[in-house]
């Protein structure tokens, strides 16, 4: 525990650090040459310093390391699935749920849909705007996590004039007390680019339903944002609100110290591109009960990085990968208490719209659900399918025939 608290400690001071710096070097100050830092022999031999008296920048940020662990390092490959999660044109497969094992099979939930992607440019009305547009959520099984048979529809959109006429999408799954929770995005027509995305609840007895639908959303956007004009341009805003004042979108619930966290991504009006990428945020709401009601926590966001949710319960706290966007995209962090999270390690990139393994074992490894489990993959963006992955830890980087100890 010492040593991760250490190791994250040393990520932000790092962070900090290369901050000040790049600040210090655009006032064109001299950066970091001054300070007087003590080296010992032992540090001078495991970090292969040249010369004590003159420190670079980055043997400095070395001396701040604690002892870091492979723990949390892992590697990705991603693979083709067989039987209905083949790929098959004309059909939008995506963000599979994590997976779950029920009657000695795994299920998984995702997003499902036909035809190709219009975009806004024409009748939206009639149009499909996005993939994930005009979408329901059905449900698959395998008994080898490799072949997989659709076994249909779970949660199908609502009524025309229903909070989620439009399209229900991107679920995920929590079993909780011999009951099934599916939570989910929707969007109510006209889906147009202003349009705000809420969370929806369904809940069954079984894996194979029949489900009952929320009759109103457990969670939506933050309402302190204000466009511009009327056109539809979700960049225009007089102000933009908090990070998640357009869009909760992935959302996730994890049962944790007897209360239901449901993790989302927030999409924030008038979003910016930063660091190279969108401006995401991830954010936490908490409720007494599976259904809700699920109150924001006021320490949001709880990570300025990240794109679709990917969570995890381990050793007393929760574990969330953070992917594609953001200074801190492309590292595993864990929090003690659901809420701070600090980077444990940072990987080469995962794939995308992780459904992870909740029948493994947790606990056994920081990143043991993670071993294996269900992305999306584009094959052009009108068509997705769901694929496998493997992760791997990397344990030696020995040449062919090398002599071992
Ligand atoms: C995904 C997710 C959400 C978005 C879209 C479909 O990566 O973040 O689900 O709405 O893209």
């Amino acid at each position: 525990m010492m040593r991760r608290i250490k190791s994250t400690m040393w990520m932000a001071i790092t962070l900090v650090f290369a901050v000040s710096c790049h600040n210090k070097e655009n006032n064109n100050e001299s950066c970091c040459s001054s300070e007087k830092v003590e080296v010992t022999d032992m540090q001078m031999d495991k970090l292969g310093i040249t010369n004590r008296e003159y420190l670079s920048a980055a043997s400095k940020r070395a001396l701040q390391w604690p002892e870091l662990g492979n723990d949390w390092y892992i590697e990705f490959e991603v693979f083709d699935l067989k039987g209905d999660f083949a790929y098959e044109e004309g059909v939008v497969r995506r963000d599979p749920s994590a997976l779950i094992k029920e009657n000695g099979k795994y299920y998984v939930w995702y997003t499902r849909s036909t035809g190709k992607t219009d975009g806004f440019a024409g009748d939206i009305e009639k149009d499909k705007v996005f993939p994930w547009d005009r979408c329901d959520i059905w449900y698959a099984t395998s008994e080898d996590g490799v072949t997989w048979k659709e076994e249909g529809p779970a949660v199908l959109r609502g009524e025309k004039g229903e909070y989620d006429d439009r399209s229900v999408f991107t679920v995920e799954i929590m079993k909780w007390d011999g009951k099934y929770y599916l939570c989910y995005q929707t969007v109510k027509s006209p889906y147009n680019v202003r349009v705000k995305n809420q969370v929806g609840l369904a809940w069954a007895d079984s894996p194979d339903g029949p489900w009952t639908k929320s009759k109103d959303p457990i969670l939506s956007p933050a309402d302190n944002g204000i466009w511009e004009g009327e056109v539809q341009n979700r960049f225009k805003v007089k102000k933009k609100g908090d990070f998640d004042s357009h869009k909760v979108h992935d959302p996730c619930i994890i049962p944790y110290k007897g209360k239901f966290y449901l993790y989302y991504k927030g999409e924030q009006m008038g979003e910016e591109v930063t660091f190279g990428g969108r401006q995401i945020r991830h954010g936490v709401a908490i409720a007494d009960n599976p259904k809700g009601p699920y109150v924001k926590s006021p320490y949001n966001p709880i990570s300025n990085s990240g794109h679709e949710i990917c969570v995890w319960p381990y050793n007393g706290g929760i574990a969330s990968l953070i992917t594609t966007d953001g200074p801190e995209r492309n590292t595993i962090q864990w929090s003690p208490d659901g809420v701070n999270f600090e980077i444990q390690s940072s990987i080469k990139g995962a794939p995308h719209a992780i459904g992870l393994n909740r029948a493994a074992d947790n606990e056994k490894d920081p990143t043991e659900v993670l071993r294996w489990g269900l992305t999306h993959e584009y094959r052009t963006y009108d068509w997705q399918y769901i694929r496998g992955f493997r992760s791997r830890k990397v344990k030696n980087h020995t040449a062919i025939g090398e002599e071992g100890e």
